[in-house]
């Protein structure tokens, strides 16, 4: 909660950048959606996040050995706790509060399909069971959300670029388009500003090359078994060097095309949420610095340690030559 903030007069609404969430409260983008004031219609919204108590937050998930990457391990932090992770999360497709894990049950998961299309030689759409097939590794990433806060986790699952080589992309594909599951009854979205005004389904995208780089990397796997709902189940994208919303939850289509795609936050706050978003200490948000981050944890969300951000989020010897 440390960045929402009620704007003060004199600041320009340009310049009066929010969090993720705090974005959806926004004066300006209230009044230019649904002509409402902001004057107590968000305050039921940022007042009663309590966090839900019942329930298991891990239910549902499925052992999913997996053999540790040595490449990618992370030793200037230390992993976060599983539950913290799995109890603190953005998933706006079920609201826009952090304690989403409960909501986020009712995505339906069985049974599961990716379509890869676009400008490829061979579409195709993939089961759940074909993907848990490949040859699934471990890798703990240091995870970085455009709020500034960040944790390590370990992901399961495999590089991005194993499908690639299956599908073929043309030589005309450059970008790529990853959709999110959306369905109106299942997926409310916020309950404020209404849901009907944001840019459904979530999509993000990549270029070609960034996709093909070995650290892009699709997860069906955390801590040792499948995905929490609440961490996008049943298959998310995971890009450690770009802020956390670059990383597409419960992807249902996959797409190759020829030209730069919208993209969610993108399309609500172009100049808040660049489609590149590489982590960069040096290039501040534009309401707050990126020059630190919070580690949250280990044990606890409430807990954290103050650290400074790393260009690339620490791996910039894997990608920094992608944009020389
Ligand atoms: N479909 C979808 N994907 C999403 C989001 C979302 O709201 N919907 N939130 C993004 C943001 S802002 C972050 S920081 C990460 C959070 O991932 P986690 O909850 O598994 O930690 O997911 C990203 N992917
Ligand atoms: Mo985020």
């Amino acid at each position: 909660m440390a960045f929402i903030h009620v704007p003060k007069p004199w600041q320009l609404p340009e310049r009066v950048a929010t969090s993720e969430t705090a974005f959806l409260n926004r004066r300006k983008f209230l009044k230019a959606f649904t002509g409402f004031s902001i004057a107590g219609a968000a305050l039921p919204l940022l007042g009663c996040q309590s966090q839900a108590t019942e329930g298991d937050p891990l239910q549902g998930v499925v052992s999913l050995p997996a053999d540790r990457n040595p490449t990618f391990v992370v030793s200037d932090r230390p992993l976060t706790n599983e539950r913290v992770a799995a109890t603190y999360n953005n998933f706006y497709e079920f609201g826009s509060n952090k304690h989403i894990w409960d909501e986020a049950q009712r995505l339906p998961t069985h049974p599961w399909q990716v379509e890869v299309t676009g400008l490829v030689k061979n579409p195709r759409t993939y089961d759940l069971d074909d993907l848990l097939k490949f040859d699934l590794e471990e890798r703990v990433y240091r995870f970085r959300c455009v709020e500034a806060w960040s944790m390590v986790v370990p992901w399961i699952g495999f590089p991005m670029k194993v499908i690639m080589q299956q599908v073929e992309p043309t030589s005309q594909a450059k970008f790529v388009r990853f959709t999110s599951f959306y369905d109106r009854q299942i997926t409310p979205g916020p309950s404020f500003p209404p849901s009907q005004f944001l840019p459904w389904p979530y999509t993000e995208g990549l270029r070609i090359e960034e996709m093909a780089n070995d650290l892009a990397f699709f997860a069906v796997g955390i801590y040792g078994h499948t995905l929490p709902k609440q961490h996008g189940a049943p298959i998310r994208a995971v890009l450690p060097w770009k802020y956390g919303f670059k990383g597409a939850k419960s992807i249902v289509k996959i797409e190759f095309i020829d030209r730069q795609p919208a993209t969610y936050w993108n399309t609500l706050a172009a100049n808040e949420y660049k489609f590149e978003s590489n982590v960069d200490p040096t290039v501040p948000h534009p309401r707050w610095s990126q020059a630190r981050e919070r580690l949250i944890g280990p044990d606890s969300e409430f807990t954290f340690t103050e650290v400074p951000t790393l260009p690339y989020n620490g791996y910039g010897e894997f990608v920094a030559n992608l944009y020389t």
